[in-house]
């Protein structure tokens, strides 16, 4: 950075300008304030001009989301890491029972799409993207996802993937159809991708089985042998109790 930009960053500062919020929210008696914070952004979520809660990292996103069913709506923030690719961590806060934090997860990639209420409950379902990076030594850009479903029933987070199928639904046919074009074109990690992606979604709505067995008619031994050898890492990443194929028990882990 040269002198010029310093100076002009200096002046800027001295006129209060840097310290302009990114963004404010709000919400409810509370009010969400986004700010520059080091090299990154930090959150306040304030009352009557104090911070209660502060949370930095190098991108933040803040959206409204009604997810208890009972208004104020819920507070969603998005921390992002910077990087290539990694890493989403969300926040969700509500008010009901007093300010709390409701949800914490890192997701390394994808994360949270959408909200939505699927049911017509008054209460919005999280459409989550888990991210398979470097699977298997797959590159990022083969890495395939799969969208899980997640409902909140006032206490507890449950998975309703199988309740409601259709993001998974609609990635298979995705995957299928790259899978298809990387066969054409002979793209083996192409293919790879694909048919973990299409393996994965069939896996989450409970139609595994055929969608093995359809891969394993129209993928090359290539393909087959690498999904095969991945097959209890892939099944135990969907399944709500741990798989094993070892022989010698207890299974290493
Ligand atoms: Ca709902």
């Amino acid at each position: 950075m040269n002198a010029w930009v310093l100076a002009l960053m200096a002046l800027l500062g001295s006129l209060g300008l840097a310290q302009k919020p990114l963004k404010t929210l709000a919400w409810g008696s509370y009010s969400l304030r986004i700010e520059e914070n080091e090299g990154g952004q930090v959150a306040r979520i304030l009352l009557a001009g104090r911070t209660l809660v502060e949370v930095r990292d190098f991108l933040l996103e803040a959206s409204l989301v009604e997810v208890t069913g009972r208004p104020p709506k819920e507070l969603l923030l998005t921390g992002y890491s910077g990087g290539a690719h990694c890493c989403t961590t969300h926040y969700l806060f509500t008010q009901e029972g007093g300010l709390r934090n409701l949800l914490y997860q890192e997701w390394g990639d994808g994360g949270i799409q959408e909200v939505r209420d699927l049911d017509g409950d008054g209460r919005g379902e999280l459409i989550a993207l888990w991210v398979y990076a470097y699977f298997g030594d797959l590159s990022f850009a083969y890495s395939p996802g799969v969208y899980r479903v997640y409902a909140y029933d006032g206490m507890a987070f449950h998975e309703v993937t199988r309740k409601f199928p259709l993001p998974a639904l609609q990635a298979m046919r995705a995957y299928r159809k790259d899978f298809l074009k990387a066969r054409s074109s002979g793209d083996l990690l192409g293919m790879r991708g694909s048919a973990l992606g299409y393996w994965l979604n069939a896996l989450v709505i409970g139609q595994g089985a055929e969608a093995k067995r359809w891969l394993m008619e129209s993928a090359p031994p290539e393909v087959r042998s690498w999904l095969l050898q991945h097959e209890e890492e892939i099944l135990n990443s969907v399944s709500a109790l741990p798989r094993s194929y070892s022989r010698a028990l207890p299974p290493k882990r």
